[in-house]
């Protein structure tokens, strides 16, 4: 048997290259406080990449943070500056097509640098799949599912305003499932709020909490049990350490969810080894890129952890980046929280994403299926119109 490959393409007709990288970052305003135990968001700051490439293609990425670099040790800023000084040089003139050969480029070169590094490799599959004709779950090996369900995080620090939010989204049919950002406040003060959420939601919908690591062990041996008898039916990452959550898992009737314990596929490896989740919070930002985020939802499966697709409250971009990777997973038995650009004042995108039934459709469009509306992008470019016009009035 001839084993010898041939490439599609004859070595004779010119690959499309990488010609230009440019990044800019976009300040938009949220639709009220987001409170989280870390940080209280006014706004979100999108750092997005275009690659424009000598086929004329051109592939979008997008890197977010929660809180500038409260949530971790990337930050917008960071990500352009990474982008433009050591990832740039890398890639210029490099094959375009070869993703994971160039990725595997930027790799060696540049440590850690994860969401950084995600928001290229979103750009680089954006434009692959323009240029080939077919979405990008097709291209890390085909979606098992068009329609994702969206959970919504009630964080608005008042218990009556989150109740009167969470039955708006249950009238218009966009949400039945609820994280409830906790932490900051007493343990006991937290309880009451989740309790009376749930008291007045019933059964109409699910009641989660994410803590953001800010109890100690201690708190969350009281706080899982009682969250538990309030009807809530999991807990996000309520401690900072992977031991204690390990000794903290199945000892209460509720589910326990990895969030900032995992950092891409060794540490999920790591966590899964010794059985520390009943669930993954998979986030491609986290994962270190869309590949990444698949096998960190391979090692979950392996393990008989559940699945959950996770946000860092991206935009438009780096949400639509996680459907597609979250639509290609065996499981996903937890759902998705990919609502991040519903907590935006502005539309982004030439067609606003459909998010209806519950649920948020994966577009099957070429590439990530989804237009910038460029000039709204250029009133909301930081230095740009925007600072422009509120200057001149
Ligand atoms: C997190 O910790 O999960 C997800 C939803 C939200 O409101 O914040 C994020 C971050
Ligand atoms: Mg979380």
């Amino acid at each position: 048997m001839n084993t010898t490959f041939t490439p599609l393409v004859s070595k004779t007709v010119a690959l499309p290259v990488v010609e230009r990288v440019e990044t800019m970052l976009v300040d938009l305003p949220t639709i009220r406080p987001h409170k989280l135990s870390v940080a209280t968001m006014n706004g979100q700051t999108l750092m997005l990449v275009k690659i424009h490439c000598s086929d004329g293609v051109v592939g979008i990425g997008e890197g977010t943070t929660i809180g500038g670099l409260a949530y971790g040790g990337e930050s917008p800023e960071s990500m352009k500056l990474a982008i433009d000084t050591y990832f740039k040089p890398l890639m210029l003139g490099q094959d375009a097509t070869a993703v994971r050969t160039l990725m595997t480029r930027i790799g060696k070169m540049v440590k850690e640098n994860r969401f950084a590094k995600c928001a290229v490799e979103t750009a680089l599959l954006d434009a692959q799949g323009k240029r080939l004709g077919l979405p990008v779950s097709e291209l890390l090996g085909g979606r098992l599912r068009s329609r994702l369900a969206v959970a919504w995080t009630l964080a608005s620090g008042d218990t009556a305003k989150d109740i009167a939010e969470a039955e708006k989204m249950l009238d218009l049919r966009r949400h039945k499932i609820f994280k409830l950002k906790i932490g900051a406040k007493p343990l006991r003060d937290d309880i009451a709020h989740v309790a009376a959420i749930k008291r007045a939601l019933g059964n109409h919908a699910a009641v989660r909490v994410d803590v953001n690591m800010a109890w100690s062990e201690t708190d969350a041996a009281y706080g899982m049990a009682a969250l538990a008898d309030a009807g809530c039916e999991l807990v996000e990452q309520p401690v900072a350490s992977t031991a204690a959550l390990t000794r903290l898992v199945r000892r209460f009737p509720t589910a326990l969810m990895a969030d900032e314990s995992l950092h891409g596929p060794e540490s999920a490896f790591e966590l899964a080894k010794v059985s520390g989740a009943d669930v993954f919070a998979v986030k491609i930002e986290q994962s270190g890129g869309l590949f990444n985020a698949q096998r960190v939802a391979a090692i979950a499966d392996a393990a008989g952890i559940g699945l959950y697709g996770g946000t860092m409250l991206e935009g438009a971009f780096g949400t639509i980046a996680s459907a597609h990777v979250f639509s290609t997973f065996n499981q996903l038995q937890w759902g998705t929280e990919l609502f991040g650009p519903l907590l935006l004042t502005e539309e982004i995108l030439t067609t606003p994403l459909d998010y209806s039934n519950f649920e948020l459709t994966v577009p099957n469009g070429p590439g990530l299926g989804i237009e910038l509306d460029e000039e709204r992008i250029a009133f909301f470019v930081r230095d740009g119109l925007h600072k422009t016009i509120s200057v001149v009035g």
